[in-house]
């Protein structure tokens, strides 16, 4: 299996997030890629490259030209204004007010974020370019006719919209992939999320298109982040009627649950759906010791989805997201892709 990753992610670390009231060393750190590249090596996934340059072409049919300028110049313009710390913002246009980009950085922040523990630093637009450009150079793997790839995405990015950032995410990397899969020839791609949190911005991007079909499984949102999207009633709208399928589980959910039945009931609808390409968020913050999820996974669990999986028999592009227990996210993460070739 081909593994797609960049040394530029480390460009994005921000020291703080607003995690209970105060600011607290980022879950989502630059050792969760050092973690998983270990075991891909211990496990004999050795097959590893540099991404090619960012072709801005699928990123620019994901996301809006105003956003993209903003995450270009958001450093910038809050570095001149002389601020202490990293960028956050203070404002938010909340309801009844006026959804309209003002010209100053404290302002665009509120306008372009959907989650504020997410930091901008220096590098963070670097790093975010590095990560969609491993996405892509994976995608172009299965455009050739591999069966699988693995992008070693980080920053992640599947709650990243249209013109939105927040939840660690800048550019939606699962997204620009699932796109450039049409571009190169797809009909009909789907794309499956795995990772605990609900992918808002993937479904808000495709929930109007009938071309790539979001499934995702993840923790309730009157529970767990992002709150705000991923009922189980928002089932696409226009044409993308009956292409999102959501499964909102409860606290405590373990792989009877999630695999047997959710994951169980995903994969006879990606079937019947016959798609050209699976697109796999695959996050491993499931896990029953992730320190900010509620599901109950186990290291074997992720080892007999992967087998499942792989019994879809369809070209296959893993695109990594999220996953907080450091120590274990390398084992968890390779379990799925070893358990995947195994089947
Ligand atoms: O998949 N998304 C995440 O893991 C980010 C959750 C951020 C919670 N504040
Ligand atoms: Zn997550």
């Amino acid at each position: 299996m081909k593994i797609v990753r960049s040394e530029a992610h480390r460009l994005h670390f921000p020291k703080g997030e607003l995690y209970g009231g105060v600011l607290v060393r980022p879950f989502e750190c630059p050792e969760r890629w050092d973690y998983i590249m270990q075991r891909l090596s211990e496990q004999g996934l050795q097959q590893v490259v540099d991404p090619p340059p960012l072709d801005m072409t699928p990123v620019r049919k994901i996301h809006g030209e105003d956003f993209l300028s903003f995450l270009a110049e958001a450093w910038a313009l809050w570095e001149a204004e002389n601020y202490a710390g990293e960028a956050i913002p203070s404002v938010i246009p909340a309801r009844r007010m006026r959804q309209k980009a003002p010209r100053h950085i404290d302002g665009k922040l509120g306008f372009y974020c959907m989650a504020i523990e997410t930091a901008i630093t220096s590098g963070t637009w670097e790093a975010a370019q590095s990560s969609a450009a491993c996405a892509l150079g994976a995608q172009r793997y299965i455009a050739a006719g591999e069966p699988h790839a693995f992008a070693l995405c980080r920053p992640p990015g599947h709650h990243a919209g249209k013109d939105l950032y927040g939840g660690y995410c800048f550019l939606n990397n699962a997204a620009i992939a699932a796109q450039a899969c049409l571009d190169s020839g797809a009909a009909r791609v789907a794309l499956l999320d795995v990772d605990f949190h609900h992918g808002n911005g993937s479904q808000d991007i495709f929930y109007e298109r009938d071309d790539v079909y979001y499934l995702s499984l993840h923790g309730q949102p009157q529970d767990a982040f992002p709150h705000f999207l991923g009922y189980a009633d928002e089932s696409g709208a226009g044409p993308g009627e009956g292409f999102n399928r959501n499964y909102p589980l409860a606290p405590g959910t373990a792989y009877d649950v999630w695999g047997g039945q959710a994951l169980e009931d995903a994969c006879k609808r990606i079937s019947r759906y016959a798609p050209d390409v699976l697109v796999v968020s695959l996050g491993v913050d499931t896990f029953e010791h992730d320190p900010i999820s509620f599901f109950k996974l186990t290291s074997t669990d992720f080892s007999v989805y992967g087998e499942r999986l792989a019994k879809l028999r369809v070209p296959t592009l893993f695109i990594m997201e999220g996953g907080y227990a450091v120590s274990e996210i390398g084992t968890n993460t390779v379990n799925v892709l070893t358990g995947f070739l195994q089947g």
